[in-house]
């Protein structure tokens, strides 16, 4: 069975298209379609209670993140998709995502938006996403290039071992860092995608904001090491102006004139010292965590 949830606000415009345009069987599964809606007003409802779908009515009201949860929670399912419904993403190449997972090469398989039309993601959207898998990349070596997509399938075992707490946005980003803490495989598949039906949800601020404490925490579990290295880095970066300051002032003068730099200077070197003090120490917890779940 292939279990496919839609999360659904306000998507009249494009929810029919998604629905219809899914395969009711793919290589000997069925495909069963659940749409999750958050409250629409604007006619959705109606729209999937006419079709093959089912509708599942959200609970907590918090975003995308608590519809998807909802839906996971009340199907069970041995392969899950999950697909927006405003028209970007398209049902007809489910088997890009499904396939992997048939075929026993991976547990979570990521839709990477590869084939865009134009415009079909906004500049400040497209710079944000860029950088946020960067950081993961970097700080997990996890090789993920389009994790916050919203095309993409897992098994139940992937699901098993990904933590949810994410009301809205974070959900992505949630699931992708799961699988890379458990190490589940993960394999990203190139995939269509187009310029939205409706209007978007997703405020690039207030979500990014939102995404990024999700991943500075996600990395700081997986991590840590190397999560308060970089954090720690930061700060010696910044002290290194008031620290040139301060050692050109006494060479200069042959006394301190101006406390101000070495002061600024200490108390950042101090936190950035913590910081990979910090990061030692979590490591060692994590570490001696590991050896004891191992026996
Ligand atoms: N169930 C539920 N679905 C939601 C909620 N908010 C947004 N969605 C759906 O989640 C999916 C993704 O939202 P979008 O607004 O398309 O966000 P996005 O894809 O990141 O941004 P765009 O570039 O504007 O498409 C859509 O199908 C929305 O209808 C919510 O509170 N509850
Ligand atoms: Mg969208």
């Amino acid at each position: 069975m292939i279990s496919v949830i839609i999360p659904t606000l306000n998507e009249c415009k494009g929810i029919e298209h998604v629905i219809e345009d899914f395969p009711r069987e793919y290589r000997g599964h069925d495909v069963e379609l659940y749409v999750v809606d958050g409250g629409s007003t604007d006619g959705t409802q109606e729209i999937v209670e006419g079709s093959r779908a089912e509708l599942i009515e959200q609970r907590l009201k918090g975003g995308k993140g608590n519809g998807v949860e909802q839906g996971l929670n009340e199907v069970n399912s041995e392969i899950y998709v999950m697909i927006d419904a405003d028209g970007t993403y398209n049902p007809k190449e489910m088997g890009k995502v499904v396939d992997p997972l048939i075929d026993e090469k991976a547990e979570h398989v990521i839709g990477k938006r590869y084939n865009r039309s134009k415009d079909a993601i906004p500049k400040l959207n497209l710079a944000g996403n860029y950088l946020f898998n960067l950081a993961v990349r970097i700080s997990t070596d996890a090789e993920v290039y389009d994790m916050l997509s919203g095309y993409r399938a897992f098994t139940d075992f992937s699901l098993r071992h990904t933590k949810l707490t994410a009301p809205g946005f974070g959900i992505e980003t949630e699931m992708t860092l799961s699988a890379v803490e458990n190490k589940v495989p993960i394999e990203e598949v190139n995939i269509d995608y187009s310029q939205r039906k409706g209007e978007s949800k997703l405020n690039p601020v207030s979500d990014g904001w939102r995404i990024m404490s999700t991943i500075i925490w996600g990395v700081r579990d997986i991590n840590p090491l190397k999560f308060f290295t970089a954090a720690s880095s930061i700060f010696f970066v910044l002290a290194m102006y008031p620290s040139y300051l301060a050692i050109s002032g006494y060479l200069s003068n042959g006394k301190i004139v101006d406390l101000a730099p070495s002061l600024i200077a200490s108390v950042l070197i101090i936190i950035g010292l913590q910081m990979l003090i910090f990061g030692m120490i979590s490591d060692q917890v994590r570490r001696n965590e590991k050896r004891l779940s191992q026996g």
